[in-house]
């Protein structure tokens, strides 16, 4: 990373829960925050927690943490306080006023990283559009904030008929990324179906960020995707073409991390580039088993799956970092599941071999009848599938193909029969393609 001669901000860290049985859990998550700070080049001068049944609906704390936050600031001459919970546009403002300060969320700072971060013109655009959704309900009474995104937009403290002035430019540079977002995405597409015309089987590789994905990317591809000990060292998606001893080739792509409270719009912005892990046959979801809480990290990331509409019913649980852990942890999952190290690589070929049973297993054979006029349809069911068999009869076109779980959804109708197992046949288990 870039080393800017701006001073190191020195930063507060303040944390919030609702219940004495979260405690634990904040307190983790509260050094995860510690990390994403630095990770964004700030320093932590201290950290704060309270527990609260009800949040301030001005402030989220209570007075008195409000007093200690202010006392803090003074002493380790800090200049900026991160919450550690989402602030509603008001108690942003009114926290700012109250410690005269820059006060950030969590999912703000987070976006801060990203924009940091993102080198393609498609990362930085997405990037730019989720911090403007952010910022758009919070401008108010923010001018100083506004100065950090340039581009035009006025950097004095609004007065109101500035600030609607200041909406309406943001709204349309919003639109106006948009659109050229969407133009990328186009032609992302076409490349993909490139792709497409010899299809072969997707891996992804997800997982909670600094888990080690490019790490093993690198190991499964003998490539130099950039790794590192800091947060979101992966922004762009990268997708490399790899083979198994049978000769059969996948395309593997590593990808951006996920993270507890990863911010909507960001999650949003993303959709477009995490496309490659939503249409994958196989997923690898990598996982530090290092860190204490890794199944509740583990849990997050299906959450975020989820959330973007991936199917993660064929994944394959990694378990990496084994070398930093003293004994083999016994992993508790429904899931199937490999233990390695990316650095060592400990296990790589154990996983190698689940990969390439496994990538053939997101595949369904099946058989489809399509009426004689849809070669539209025909031809798109050849660029995205392998097609094992096609067939003019008077009934229509008959084809078998094995396809994609999205495919699938996609050519529902046309589907007269579905054959068990992936393409190869070997499997006696049916693929559950819902
Ligand atoms: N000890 C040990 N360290 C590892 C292993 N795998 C990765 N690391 C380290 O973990 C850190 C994060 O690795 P990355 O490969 O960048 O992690 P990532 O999941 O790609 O992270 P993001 O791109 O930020 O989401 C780096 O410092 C790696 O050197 C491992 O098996 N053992
Ligand atoms: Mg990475």
């Amino acid at each position: 990373m870039e080393q800017t001669a701006e001073p190191r901000e020195r930063a507060i860290l303040v944390g919030f829960f609702r219940d004495s049985r979260r405690r634990a859990a904040e307190e983790e998550s509260l050094e995860e925050l510690a990390e994403l700070t630095t990770s964004a080049g700030g320093e932590v001068a201290d950290a704060l927690i309270q527990e609260r049944p009800k949040p301030d609906p001005a402030y989220l704390v209570g007075q008195g943490k409000l007093e200690e936050i202010r006392e803090s600031l003074l002493i380790e001459q800090a200049n900026l306080v991160i919450f550690n919970e989402d602030l509603t546009p008001a108690q942003l403002r009114n926290l700012e006023q109250a410690l005269d300060t820059k006060v950030i969320d969590r999912a703000e700072l987070i976006l801060d990283i990203f924009a940091q971060r993102a080198r393609s013109s498609e990362g930085k655009l997405q990037v730019e559009v989720a911090q403007l959704e952010y910022l758009l309900p919070r401008l108010t009474g923010r001018g100083v904030q506004l100065s950090r995104l340039g581009g035009g937009i006025g950097t004095r403290g609004p007065g109101e008929t500035r600030l609607e002035v200041d909406r309406r430019r943001i709204r349309s540079r919003i639109s106006r990324i948009k659109s050229d977002l969407a133009r990328l995405e186009e032609r992302r597409g076409l490349q993909r179906q490139k792709r497409r015309g010899v299809p072969i089987p997707t891996v992804s590789l997800v997982g909670y960020t600094n888990a080690g994905k490019s790490t093993l990317f690198n190991r499964l591809t003998n490539e130099t995707a950039f790794v590192s000990a800091r947060m979101f060292a992966t922004l762009d998606p990268l997708v490399r073409r790899i083979s198994f001893d049978s000769g059969q080739e996948v395309l593997l792509s590593d990808t951006v991390g996920f993270i507890r409270k990863l911010p909507p719009t960001l999650v949003a912005a993303f959709h477009a580039t995490l496309e490659e892990t939503v249409q994958a046959n196989l997923l690898l979801h990598v996982i530090d088993v290092s860190r204490e809480n890794y199944e509740e990290l583990r849990e997050a990331v299906y959450a975020v799956l989820e959330e973007i509409g991936a199917d993660s019913t064929n994944t394959l649980e990694v378990y990496n970092k084994v070398d930093l852990v003293e004994d083999n942890p016994r992993i508790e999952t429904k899931k199937e599941h490999v233990l390695i190290s990316a650095k060592t690589g400990d296990g790589l070929e154990a996983l190698r071999s689940k990969m390439a049973e496994m990538v053939n297993r997101g595949l369904s054979l099946v058989d489809l009848l399509l009426p004689l006029n849809r070669g539209d349809i025909v031809s798109q069911i050849r660029d995205r599938a392998i097609v094992e068999k096609e067939e003019y009869t008077e009934s229509g076109i008959r084809l078998r193909a094995a396809l994609t779980p999205a495919d699938l959804g996609r050519f529902r109708e046309f589907v007269t029969e579905a054959k068990a197992g992936g393409r190869r046949g070997r499997r006696k288990k049916t693929t559950t393609v819902e």
